[in-house]
């Protein structure tokens, strides 16, 4: 099925209203959970009750208003089909966990083969991040842009870890960056280093393996904010993650030889959508 304009704007205004309420949940768990004990899901996984409540949460609302949409959240899974809703509901969990107001909720929608619509909220520090495809990004209503660094030793990026890769590669990778020239961080909380990148704050983003509620929010922010991004939907769609890149047009092309994470021109469409253009085209 595809959504028309109408039917997108609909969303958009809901998830605008969701978020809110959604960042006020996390926040009363983050304000709960300081000095409490954590627990893990596996090795440096870490899980917290706020996880839990914040997703339900989301499922619900979607369901009640738009019962025709797929769901997919992080901790619970969901079957999303063609058209979904993505959502990580505290992305950041181990800065989280140890009371590091650095963490997020971030939600995306997919639909006729895309990412429509994106949304990354840290409600410590009340930032909403909003974009619509074709349609640019937003920071607290105020449009945003990628930095237009390209002095590599003026430029600062952050490298995401993940486990399911080997740890080789990631370390190459930060040290091919660090020879380049550029500084190198890691913040612990992929969607907001994702929006970081979108609103000039950090010159790029990478990561070798992401899951899409970590990341689906910050590509479309990136793009909209005039950032290059890697292929991520195109590659295995929604449900088997893929290697992510984002970046200012002017260190693209080093963060994409030092992770080797090919750039991506064209618009980042479920392989089921890209097969169905080239037939109609
Ligand atoms: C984590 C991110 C982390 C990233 C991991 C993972 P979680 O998500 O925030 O920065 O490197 O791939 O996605 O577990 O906090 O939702």
């Amino acid at each position: 099925m595809t959504l028309d304009a109408l039917a997108i704007d609909r969303r958009e205004t809901f998830l605008a209203q969701l978020t809110r309420e959604a960042a006020s949940i996390a926040l009363a768990g983050f304000q709960r959970q300081a000095g409490a004990a954590v627990s893990l899901k596996g090795p440096q996984d870490y899980l917290t009750e706020t996880d839990g409540q914040v997703e339900e949460f989301v499922r619900r609302r979607i369901a009640d208003a738009f019962p025709e949409d797929g769901f997919l959240g992080e901790e619970g899974g969901g079957i999303p089909g063609q058209q979904a809703w993505v959502v990580d509901p505290i992305d950041g969990t181990a800065n989280f966990a140890r009371s590091i107001p650095h963490f997020c909720v971030a939600i995306a929608f997919v639909a006729n083969g895309a990412v429509q619509l994106g949304s990354i909220v840290n409600p410590v520090l009340e930032e909403t991040y909003a974009a619509r495809l074709g349609r640019g990004a937003t920071l607290n209503g105020r449009p945003i842009h990628v930095s237009g660094v390209d002095d590599i030793a003026a430029s600062s990026v952050e490298m995401g870890w993940s486990g399911r890769r080997p740890l080789a590669n990631y370390l190459s990778a930060i040290e091919t960056l660090y020879v380049a020239g550029t500084n190198v961080r890691r913040g612990s909380c992929g969607a907001l280093g994702l929006a970081y990148v979108a609103d000039g704050r950090s010159d790029g983003y990478a990561e070798l393996h992401m899951n899409s509620w970590d990341c689906l929010a910050g590509l479309l922010m990136v793009r909209e904010a005039g950032g290059v991004t890697g292929p991520f939907l195109a590659v295995h769609g929604l449900t088997e993650g893929a290697p992510v890149l984002a970046a200012a047009p002017g260190v693209a092309t080093v963060m994409s030889r030092a992770t080797g994470i090919p750039l991506h021109e064209e618009i980042d469409l479920l392989p089921d959508a890209a097969y169905q253009q080239r037939k109609t085209a």
